[in-house]
């Protein structure tokens, strides 16, 4: 019902002419074979098109996301952990850095990724588009959504892909460390006093269904998933990966003696897996359509970012532009 809604934005890959069959041939055969396709191969224009769509939705979601989070490091509770954060989020910056750069060499320029932005024609992660309300929010988006996006990108260091496949790499570790200071936050304020406690086990009641749906639709709905499995740049389904992501942090929840905010969670012996309840689906078509609790807010402060950092930009080429001449210059002179 919603993939409909979903996909109605000109972004998303639209069918193109046929491609030449020995050409596909030869690129699925690569596929098959574990090859990684560089940006000067030959590709089917879908596979072009939805990667462009799929790493500049990531890189969008890694600008995005360093805002709920930069909301905190003036009001950080410690040096330490100011310093910690103004990292990491730091890092996503330069993931979101790296994976633009991933999605240029595909042939679309980073300015026009950065528009599709800005014009709300593209998408990012639906997670980033919620506040953080108290500072064991910082702790459950280290936890649950850094622990959600390790679950869903270390496949994504094989995707088939060359550039997207080695930027996944240096991002993947930086991920795993702002999971771990993430989750030593929630473990200072679920041993602290009763009233740290109670902001921690509200942050997992607000967090805990959010996490869940930065996996994407259910697979019987995912508009992407059989295509982009057979291409190889997903390596799991949207619910394996979903379903992977409760089983391990469900234990994790338990040690912090906090509970989930789901009646109908229970373990399933015969499976060996946490069974969940439902999603709201619904909800998560809203945060997509643009009605979810910050998404003004969130593009608003990235219209005004680049538009305060014109000026920046413009200085950077005019510099590059005076370096050239000069260089020029220095070659005439040398001849
Ligand atoms: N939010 O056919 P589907 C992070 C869209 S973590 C918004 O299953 P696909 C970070 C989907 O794009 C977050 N939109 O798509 C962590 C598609 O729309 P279009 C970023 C979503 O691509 C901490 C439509 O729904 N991670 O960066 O096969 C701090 C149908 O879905 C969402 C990545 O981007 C969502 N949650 O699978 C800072 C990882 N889910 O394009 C930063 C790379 C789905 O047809 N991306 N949609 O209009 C992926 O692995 C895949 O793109 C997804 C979706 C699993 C997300």
């Amino acid at each position: 019902m919603y993939t409909q809604a979903l996909n109605q934005k000109d972004v998303a890959p639209a069918a193109g002419p046929a491609e030449d069959p020995e050409r596909l041939a030869r690129f699925e055969a690569r596929v098959a074979a574990e090859d990684k396709i560089e940006p000067n191969d030959w590709m089917p224009a879908a596979y072009r098109r939805t990667l462009t769509r799929q790493i500049s939705q990531h890189a969008h979601s890694e600008i995005v996301g360093m805002l709920p989070e930069g909301n905190w490091i003036t009001r950080a509770p410690s040096l330490r952990r100011k310093a910690a954060l103004l990292a990491k989020v730091q890092d996503e910056g330069g993931h979101g850095l790296y994976l633009y750069a991933a999605a240029e060499t595909l042939g679309t320029s980073r300015e026009e990724l950065v528009d599709q932005l800005l014009s709300g024609k593209a998408k990012y992660s639906s997670i980033f588009n919620y506040p953080t309300l108290t500072w064991a929010d910082i702790g459950a988006i280290g936890w649950l959504v850094d622990g959600a996006a390790i679950m869903n990108q270390i496949p994504l260091c094989r995707t088939s892909y060359g550039p997207y496949a080695r930027a996944m790499v240096r991002i993947c570790k930086e991920e795993s460390f702002h999971q771990r200071q993430g989750y030593e936050i929630m473990l200072t304020l679920a041993r602290g006093t009763e009233a740290q406690k109670a902001m921690a086990q509200d942050a997992l009641d607000r967090w805990w269904w959010p996490s869940l749906m930065m996996f994407g639709p259910p697979d019987a709905e995912s508009a992407h998933t059989d295509q982009s499995m057979r291409w190889k740049i997903k390596r799991f389904t949207n619910d394996a990966l979903r379903q992977q992501f409760v089983d391990a942090t469900v234990p994790q929840g338990h040690f912090l003696q906090l509970s989930f905010p789901d009646p109908e969670l229970r373990y399933d012996e015969e499976a060996g897996h946490w069974r969940y309840g439902a999603i709201d689906w619904e909800e998560f078509r809203q945060v997509l359509a643009g009605n979810g609790p910050c998404n003004r807010e969130r593009l608003e402060a990235r219209r005004r970012a680049h538009a305060e950092g014109a000026w920046v930009r413009e200085a950077a080429l005019a510099h590059a532009a005076k370096r050239r001449a000069r260089r020029a210059a220095e070659r005439q002179a040398a001849e």
